[in-house]
């Protein structure tokens, strides 16, 4: 299995020459902890420089195993389930943006805070129906272009519908698209799902699995709480799992922190 940790480029505020010197020093940072990638989370993916990007990453031997979406629905308001027609159309306008880059760096785009929430004016039902149709645009967009999305589910504080892991396989059955595929998140397994059939379920449903984030039950680095973090990696390995498993945490006390604690934990079970 392959270890990434999740960065930003702040992208949105730098100028190009800061976007550059970020991804570089952050490459140059994760190399020696024994990383294999670095996950994205962008706003605008548009404004960065791919070429520069794939430069460094290939010196680096590095991979980009995901890129993050979930800032366009925190920072634009945009969101895959929103009531209105045209917010939708921007947010699935967004995803391409993400698509097209993820085209050119060989990685894959993450459905998760990108679906909204629902507002009083609109309803679960509603969300929901508006969801598939987005995300069957999506599909369309990412076949053409080479692309996997990810599809994630996340805790019910967070967002409103496709909380748990079996409604989102359901979904993914449902749309039928070779390019969507399911990313699951330690943290969200921990909130959502019931703890004496989990193992199980992820044993039978581990097919569908193309990318998974780790956190620790306080959201903290793997190995500071008591997710059974073994349990749950071993499950993808004997499932032939040759992914990424990649570090989603509260970056607390410092990115750098979490990464060195995060890889020494996770290699020494791995
Ligand atoms: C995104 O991957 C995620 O897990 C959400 O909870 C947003 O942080
Ligand atoms: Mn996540």
């Amino acid at each position: 299995m392959q270890l990434s940790i999740v960065s930003t480029l702040n992208e949105s505020k730098y100028n190009q020459e800061e976007i550059i010197k970020k991804f570089s020093a952050v490459c140059y940072f994760l190399k020696p902890l024994d990383y294999d990638g670095v996950e994205l989370s962008l706003l605008e993916p548009e404004k960065i420089d791919v070429k520069q990007i794939n430069e460094i990453k290939d010196s680096y031997e590095l991979e980009i195993p995901a890129l993050g979406t979930g800032n366009t629905f925190i920072r634009f308001g945009y969101s895959l389930g929103h009531i209105d027609e045209s917010i939708r159309r921007k947010a699935i306008e967004r995803v391409e943006k993400y698509v097209e880059f993820a085209r050119e760096v060989q990685s894959k785009v993450i459905i998760g805070l990108i679906r909204g929430r629902y507002t009083f004016e609109s309803s679960q039902k509603k969300e929901k129906i508006n969801i598939k149709s987005s995300l069957k645009e999506c599909c369309r967009l990412a076949e053409n272009n080479n692309v996997e999305l990810l599809f994630e589910p996340i805790n019910r504080f967070e967002i409103d519908s496709y909380n748990t892991i079996s409604e989102s396989v359901e979904l993914i059955k449902e749309i039928g698209s070779n390019n969507l595929r399911l990313l699951v998140d330690s943290y969200h397994i921990y909130l959502e799902e019931d703890p004496g059939f989990i193992w199980d379920y992820l044993e039978e449903i581990a097919h569908y699995v193309s990318h998974i984030h780790l956190a620790d039950c306080t959201r903290r680095a793997p190995g500071t709480g008591h997710f059974d973090f073994r349990t749950f990696l071993n499950i993808f390995k004997n499932a032939g799992y040759n992914g990424f498993a990649s570090i989603e945490t509260i970056m607390k006390p410092s990115f750098e922190e979490v990464a060195r604690e995060s890889s020494e934990y996770l290699r020494s079970i791995l």
